[in-house]
């Protein structure tokens, strides 16, 4: 008989450089999870769960919502960020201090201190859905790393170059991992692939993405 004497411990933290400025941490978040996904149910009875349009007519097979006093929108008029949720005109959630200081803490970590996220765009994936290959470039400075948390049903990140038709890496992205790119990785073009059916016991039949921003531009320092 073999006995699992370790079944219960959390799976070990592993950090893999991706590329220049982009640092992916698996399993950095497994025993916080249930924690930070607590503060879910509040900000999404605020600011409810929505599949937006995109300019080109498409609704989105994501499910977004947004936390913070920017959030990300898309509808016929394009893609940006607003101060207001669309849907009723209200400021969207505030950004819960746990899940940003543990943003803040991961960008520090991959090399980029003194990140400020000002907003956190929500992203629930049911099975089947997935987002096309795309860049982040609604953000105001494009050299200001993002910082994504992964949680429940695992995917398939899809991790291009600078180039459209670039061979794309792809990266399982499991509950609890943490990836964060800035600087010469920032402008990379990325995606997600078809979400897979399954159940996980902290998120059920979706994964969760949460990714902050500093979106807004910020003042120079002065003298
Ligand atoms: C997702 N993530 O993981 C989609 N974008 O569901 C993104 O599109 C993304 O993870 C910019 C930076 C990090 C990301
Ligand atoms: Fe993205």
């Amino acid at each position: 008989m073999s006995l699992d004497l370790f079944s219960h411990l959390a799976n070990p933290v592993e950090r893999l450089e991706l590329a220049p400025g982009a640092v992916l941490w698996r399993h950095r978040l497994e025993a916080e999870a249930a924690t930070l996904l607590a503060e879910l149910p509040t900000l999404l009875t605020q600011a409810p769960l929505r599949h937006m349009q995109t300019p080109g007519g498409f609704s989105m097979s994501v499910a977004m919502s947004n936390c913070g006093t920017l959030g990300w929108v898309t509808d016929r008029k394009g893609y940006r960020y607003s101060p207001t949720d669309p849907l009723d005109g209200s400021a969207w959630p505030p950004m819960p201090s746990s899940w940003r200081q543990a943003a803040v803490d991961a960008a520090r970590e991959a090399g980029f201190a003194g990140f400020a996220p000002d907003a956190c765009l929500i992203n629930r994936y049911a099975p089947g859905a997935k987002m096309a290959l795309h860049q982040d470039k609604d953000e105001a400075d494009l050299n200001l790393p993002i910082v994504s948390f992964s949680f429940g049903l695992p995917a398939c990140f899809l991790f291009g170059g600078l180039a459209r038709g670039d061979k794309a890496q792809r990266i399982l992205l499991e509950h609890g991992d943490v990836l964060v790119w800035g600087g010469p990785a920032r402008l990379r073009w990325h995606g997600i692939q078809p979400i897979q059916p399954g159940q996980h016991p902290l998120t059920g039949a979706c994964r969760l993405n949460l990714t902050f921003r500093c979106a807004a531009s910020r003042p120079e320092p002065g003298p």
